[in-house]
């Protein structure tokens, strides 16, 4: 496999980052996010003052007040939490489609060959984390590695609102000081469990051959013996792309003609139109077409390059396509296709600038 760059990015105390965004006089008062200790909820996420009276991610509310009295607690407000995320995933796309969301504030992008930066992942990391503090009003941390798992850990290693390069030539020193904790699917019931075996860090596993940890651990041996050499070779995963949307409405009666037809088309694309703002699709379309199946099921499909497909371009395509078959249908349908991102090849220059 050839050698890659990853960047990973996690936003900094994100729901409690927003809250703060929105009402600055919370930024210097320990807050929380989260359900109320009279409903037994627990906190989702606060702030780094909060983070200084021992406040954490899924702790009961009432023990965390107890702890810090002061403590300032928010109930949820998903919405904009959402559209914060939404507008961080933006700033990614304007680099790379080869983006795997882990959740509402954390991604893997594989930054690969890209131009931007001189191909410096480290830059693309510093500007991407400078654009969501511009443009979202939040920080975010960074790490950029070979791969997603030492990724991963860099981008916990100088947060919060800092980033931390793992290049190929760092891993063999980097890796035997890790706590086995930090690999990937080691939780904490594995990592009491080899704790027992006297492993805790990369090293002590790096002293194992593979076969004595295939042995011992099965599956779980040859994931240890890889990642505690800083070895991954998961690809980033991105969400399927839709290529077109459409909509198709099928007859309870068959249309006779044209003109028939021609009056479904406000119907068919209201309902498109509709869809069309639903999705998440950011990139522009590049193609307009109408479907009809007629009432033999033979069926046609005519299409043209368009970019603002508007109703008046899918009457004149139904116009155009009709008269193929001239004959009564059950089914029209309209829709849009997107063109396909050209993947840009790997530049072997860029690659030793980290
Ligand atoms: P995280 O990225 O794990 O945490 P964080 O962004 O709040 O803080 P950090 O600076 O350490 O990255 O999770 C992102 C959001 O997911 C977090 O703001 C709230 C939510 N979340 C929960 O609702 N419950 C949880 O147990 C965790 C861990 C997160
Ligand atoms: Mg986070």
């Amino acid at each position: 496999m050839p050698v890659r760059k990853i960047i990973h990015v996690d936003c900094d105390c994100f729901y409690a980052a927003v809250e703060m965004r929105d009402n600055p006089a919370l930024r210097n008062v320990p807050l929380a996010i989260g359900g109320s200790a009279e409903q037994r909820g627990v906190i989702s996420t606060c702030n780094y003052v909060a983070r200084r009276f021992g406040i954490h991610s899924a702790m009961p509310t009432k023990w965390a007040l107890r702890q810090c009295p002061s403590l300032v607690l928010l109930p949820h407000s998903f919405e904009r939490y959402r559209d914060a995320s939404r507008r961080v995933q933006q700033i990614f796309l304007s680099y790379t489609e080869r983006i795997e969301p882990l959740s509402l504030d954390e991604a893997y992008l594989d930054v690969t060959g890209l131009p931007h930066c001189h191909g410096s992942a480290t830059l693309m990391a510093q500007e991407i984390r400078q654009r969501i503090e511009q443009e979202v009003g939040i920080t975010a941390s960074a790490g950029i590695a070979p791969n997603k798992l030492l990724a991963k850990i860099a981008s916990d290693w100088n947060k919060p609102n800092g980033q931390f390069v793992i290049r190929p030539e760092d891993v063999a020193d980097f890796m035997p000081g890790l706590p086995i904790g930090k690999l990937w699917g080691i939780g904490k019931v594995t990592a009491e469990r080899l704790a027992r075996h006297g492993l805790h860090t990369c090293a002590d596993v790096q002293r194992l051959t593979l076969q004595q940890l295939t042995l011992e651990f099965g599956n779980l041996g040859a994931s240890l013996y890889a990642q505690s050499r800083g070895r991954d070779e998961r690809e980033v995963k991105q969400r399927e792309q839709r290529k077109s949307l459409s909509v198709e409405h099928t007859y309870a009666r068959d249309l006779p003609d044209l003109e028939t037809c021609l009056a479904q088309v406000p119907a068919l694309y209201a309902d498109f139109h509709q869809r069309l703002q639903r999705s998440s699709r950011g990139t522009p379309p590049n193609k307009a077409f109408v479907k009809i199946k007629y009432h033999d099921f033979t069926q046609t499909t005519m299409e043209c390059s368009s970019r603002e497909p508007e109703i008046e371009l899918f009457a004149e395509l139904l116009s155009k396509a009709w008269p193929r078959g001239k004959k009564p249908v059950r089914l029209l349908g309209v829709g849009i296709r997107f063109a396909e991102k050209e993947t840009l090849p790997v530049d072997s220059h860029t690659l030793p600038l980290w």
